[in-house]
């Protein structure tokens, strides 16, 4: 047994990220997640762009704790026929971070869309602003701007029925925005259009769930090797919302899919990044039921806190403020966390965009005082949980 602390770590979106280094210690975290974004998906990290970056962040007194992410290809998420080399690329770019120290890594295998939300800017009671999920913009957007085959059925009639009606409302200006928003979630440097975005969902619609699971675990053992040389952690991080969305399918959504992951590929290496706001989405989720189920394969946590309506749909609440019981989940990572060598590292995801980030422009749930906000409430739940003082 130890006493560690949990490692508190904060999103950092590098040199171009409004908020800066200076501001992140300002806020008390001390260890940065983050990515090389000006790489694109698929090509290989050289060295010399990870030592660059670990320098930068070394020199203000923090360090690089986590990647989050290497974004995984299309290339693989699919098994296209050119498969082997981005697994190439892939082995390649863990080893190189390994080699600069970095060996705790965040990905997803979500198709196409790496999280989807419907409006940016959900006024709250307080006046500060919450990403927020719409079924019905969602079934607006699917049935009548991307015009998908089959897209009406798959949503509960009373949202089909929502959606016929408040299409009727919109004009070109409101399809456009919504449109541009659901679209945001899409990781890739070039902008993709809706023709793309139908093609890929042809392309799912043959892997479906069970396909996209064989390609996980394909993924998984053509890495495993130079993880397990290098001590390297993954982490994968679970689907944004947990549910088939745009007939996508999705694999890291439930406790079931969670256990499925880490039962059918064993090694120490294959974790999971625990996302409470994103599992907390989904309306049979349990979390800290599932955290227990799973802790000890967690490496890396994202705690953030949502509230549902009876719908489903939800929008992204105050850290100790939602439907996720942010205690236990905390309590039962303490506790693992005693269990550990090194430390878990959290970070605190996303935050209202409150007071004077209202008038700046950051990344989508990245403003600097909500998540600073968040920081400090989980650090005192922490605190108070353990008594370590
Ligand atoms: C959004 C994030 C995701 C996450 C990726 C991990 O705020 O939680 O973009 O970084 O899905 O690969």
């Amino acid at each position: 047994m130890s006493n560690n602390k949990l490692l508190q770590g904060w999103r950092w979106y590098g040199p171009n990220d409004p908020v800066s280094l200076q501001d992140v210690k300002q806020a008390g975290a001390a260890a940065i997640v983050t990515a090389l974004h000006h790489i694109p998906h698929g090509a290989v990290w050289p060295l010399e762009d990870i030592k660059e970056r670990k320098e930068l962040i070394e020199k203000e007194g923090l360090t690089w704790a986590v990647v989050e992410s290497v974004p995984v290809h299309e290339a693989i998420k699919t098994k296209r026929g050119d498969v082997d080399q981005y697994l190439e690329n892939y082995r390649q770019t863990l080893s190189n971070l390994a080699d600069c120290g970095i060996k705790t890594v965040c990905y997803n295998f979500m198709p196409v869309l790496d999280w989807t939300r419907t409006q940016l800017d959900l006024v709250m009671k307080d006046g500060s602003k919450a990403l927020y999920f719409d079924w019905t913009d969602l079934a607006i957007f699917d049935r009548y701007v991307l015009q998908r085959e089959g897209a009406k059925q798959d949503y509960p009639k009373n949202i089909q029925e929502k959606a016929a009606k408040r299409f009727q409302t919109m004009d070109a200006e409101k399809l456009e925005a919504l449109s541009e928003v659901v679209l945001m979630g899409i990781p890739s440097e070039d902008p993709i259009g809706l023709e793309d975005l139908q093609d890929s969902i042809d392309i799912y619609k043959t892997i479906g769930k069970e396909g996209l699971r064989e390609n996980l675990l394909y993924f998984l053992s053509n890495i495993a090797g130079v993880c397990e040389e290098k001590g390297i952690h993954m982490t994968i991080h679970p689907d944004d919302p947990p549910y088939p969305i745009l007939g996508l399918p999705r694999i890291v959504s439930s406790k079931e899919d969670l256990l499925f992951i880490i039962n059918q590929e064993t090694r120490e290496f294959n974790g999971i990044c625990f996302c409470t706001g994103s599992l907390g989405a989904g309306i049979a989720n349990d979390v800290p039921d599932m955290l227990q189920g799973v802790k000890h394969r967690v490496h890396f946590a994202h705690l953030r806190n949502v509230k549902k309506d009876k719908e489903g749909n939800f929008y992204e609440a105050d850290h100790l403020g939602g439907d996720v019981n942010m205690y236990e989940v905390v309590k039962i990572l303490c506790e693992e966390n005693q269990r550990r060598r090194e430390p878990i590292p959290f970070r605190p995801d996303h935050g209202h965009q409150m007071l004077d980030d209202l008038n700046k422009v950051s990344n989508p749930g990245y403003s600097a005082i909500g998540r600073l906000r968040g920081l400090a409430e989980l650090r005192g739940l922490e605190l108070g949980i353990t008594g370590d003082y």
